[in-house]
């Protein structure tokens, strides 16, 4: 690992976050056409996809801040197979929805990989040398070689962004909390369809002495880091 200049604590609650220049990866959850843009699943479930839009712009400058680095860079996608064997009848048949997973919509089948539907949005689309993973859960890690991805690039700090925030955010940083990593999520990065279930994600992470980890703003994050070299 190149030396790499120290970063500043960055001012996050319940308490200042440390975070090792190159061995802190951004992962960005799930920015994908399926939740953000209309006619895809998050609006087959009946959600507005708009409240998902604040996110996207943050997300870009945590990117960019990351990129100019040279740290590692992980997007993830909720996925399933064309034939579906990943996934399961409960969650395929749960509530009442327009349409179902697999099902065609005006961005092809919903949830499934490779459809156009399934992609990242355009504004945050991977490049080469980030790792991309398709999940089959709501957290990153089951089911993937996530863990394994970061273990091969020394990673033990996670800083968070995406959708939406109390489901597959949350999940994924539970369970890289119980994995050993220390994960801030970014707060203006993440969002939800249900303001409410944003703040008591935000609140149930940092209660406790930050029990799942740590939260901070944007502009904390950013002004905290090295200078790109
Ligand atoms: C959901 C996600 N909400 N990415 N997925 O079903 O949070």
């Amino acid at each position: 690992m190149p030396h790499m200049p120290a970063s500043h604590p960055i001012a996050a609650q319940p308490f200042a976050y440390r975070l090792p220049p190159g061995r802190t990866a951004l992962v960005i959850i799930d920015m994908q056409r399926d939740f953000i843009e209309a006619g895809g699943f998050g609006a087959a479930l009946g959600n507005d996809v708009s409240l998902l839009q604040s996110a996207i712009a943050p997300t870009q400058a945590l990117l960019q801040a990351w990129r100019a680095r040279g740290w590692p860079v992980v997007h993830t996608r909720e996925s399933h197979a064309h034939d579906l064997h990943d996934c399961p009848p409960a969650k395929r048949d749960r509530g009442s929805p327009t349409l179902r997973i697999g099902d065609p919509g005006p961005m092809g089948r919903l949830l499934v990989r490779g459809e156009p539907g399934n992609a990242i949005i355009p504004a945050l689309a991977p490049i080469a040398g980030e790792v991309v993973i398709d999940k089959p859960g709501k957290g990153a890690f089951y089911g993937t070689a996530l863990h394994e991805a970061l273990q091969v690039r020394g990673v033990t700090h996670l800083v968070l962004a995406g959708v939406t925030t109390e489901v597959c955010v949350q999940t994924t940083m539970r369970e890289a909390n119980d994995r050993g990593y220390d994960c801030l999520l970014v707060d203006e990065a993440t969002q939800s369809y249900f303001p409410e279930f944003k703040a008591a994600t935000l609140a149930m992470i940092t209660a406790q002495g930050g029990i799942v980890g740590w939260v901070a703003p944007l502009a904390a994050v950013l002004q905290a880091l090295p200078p790109a070299p």
